[in-house]
């Protein structure tokens, strides 16, 4: 018995209650495509912006990734690999295994519907469209209805700062499996970069009821986004709330290495550090049940705060959390009102 959820409104398929809401979320990996799952299932297509992190990309056998882009692609297409939170679901890997026997680089997998991607992607970039226009173009024959916009059509590279010197992205989280220690973070090209089309549109609709940062590592998937010029200041002067969801939760992130990055930064572990990152963007933050005692100290920053499930195993919980969200914008503007 699936408990469909109250209210469907049956012209749209969506639940009534938040039909009309317009929504952008910052999104990086995993943890972001998740909630954007969830907020796709509730929101009219028209009316969900998703910025997602490129710092990860790079060219890689001569073909251009973009590691977040298609990791929420695949997520919204309902295609994406649940095991690794990367690449396709039911992949099969005889390309991988021919490279390896030609002794090809075989750090970096790709599976042979991935590859699809990656070639189709560089063909279109070596003609000369933008990322943004083959974004969008990809994601439409899959099936993907949201505006999936990337933070710029411009090259922007995290470079990962370690004792041992510096590290582009995919060396450190994939190569080196995340081990070196880092120091810092640098987003080569932000400089000269500019938000992708339609991004400062997009934050900058008088329509807009919510800016939501998903529970992404704020250091390598949402910082690289804000360094983008122009990108921090659209959000911060957007009239509708920014709400974050903390990606730790009881000092540990859900997956991948913010926990580690924050220990290693000398930066406390826990769900209060996330709020403080984004110090002077928020309106909300929402902790995870596990973390209600820090609640008070949410609070005492002159934040609105949710306390809700934000582990999202499975489809349910996506749509809870993004559920969740979504009420706890309308409680805000009905606060604010
Ligand atoms: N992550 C890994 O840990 N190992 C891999 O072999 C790997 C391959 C891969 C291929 C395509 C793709 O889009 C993502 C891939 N990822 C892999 C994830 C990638 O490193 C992302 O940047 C991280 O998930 C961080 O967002």
């Amino acid at each position: 018995m699936t408990n469909r959820p109250a209210d469907k409104d049956p012209r749209d398929g969506k639940e009534a209650q938040f039909a009309g809401m317009r929504c952008v979320a910052l999104c990086g990996g995993v943890g972001g495509a998740k909630l954007a799952v969830g907020l796709d299932a509730l929101l009219v297509p028209e009316n969900l912006t998703i910025i997602t992190n490129t710092g990860d990309d790079f060219v890689h056998l001569g073909l251009h990734i973009s590691p977040d882009l298609d990791t929420v692609m695949y997520s919204l297409a309902g295609l994406a690999n649940p095991d690794t939170g990367w690449g396709r679901a039911g992949e099969s890997w005889r390309f991988m295994s021919a490279l390896r026997a030609l002794g090809g680089e075989d750090w970096f997998q790709l599976g042979d519907l991935d590859l699809a991607t990656h070639i189709e992607r560089s063909r279109r970039l070596a003609a000369g469209e933008s990322l943004s226009a083959v974004t969008r173009d990809l994601g439409a024959r899959l099936g993907v209805a949201p505006a999936l916009v990337p933070m710029s059509d411009a090259p922007v590279r995290t470079i990962v700062d370690t004792p041992d010197g510096a590290l582009a992205f995919q060396h450190y989280f994939v190569r080196d499996k995340c081990a070196p220690a880092v120091t810092g973070f640098r987003f080569a090209g932000a400089e000269t970069a500019q938000p992708a089309p339609g991004a400062l549109a997009a934050l900058g609709d008088p329509a807009l009821d919510a800016i939501i940062i998903c529970p992404s590592n704020p250091f390598v998937s949402i910082d690289p986004i804000l360094a983008v010029p122009g990108m921090r200041e659209a959000i911060a002067a957007a009239p509708a709330p920014v709400i974050a969801v903390s990606p730790i939760v009881g000092g540990q992130a859900i997956k991948g290495p913010t926990a580690k990055m924050m220990r290693e930064l000398g930066v406390p572990g826990d769900a209060l550090a996330i709020a403080d990152h984004y110090a002077g963007l928020l309106d909300g933050f929402v902790l995870d049940a596990t973390d209600q005692p820090l609640a008070r100290q949410i609070r005492d920053r002159e934040l609105q705060c949710l306390v809700s499930d934000t582990l999202m195993t499975g489809y349910e919980e996506k749509l809870a959390l993004a559920r969740a969200v979504l009420q706890f914008v309308q409680q805000m503007q009905q606060k604010a009102t």
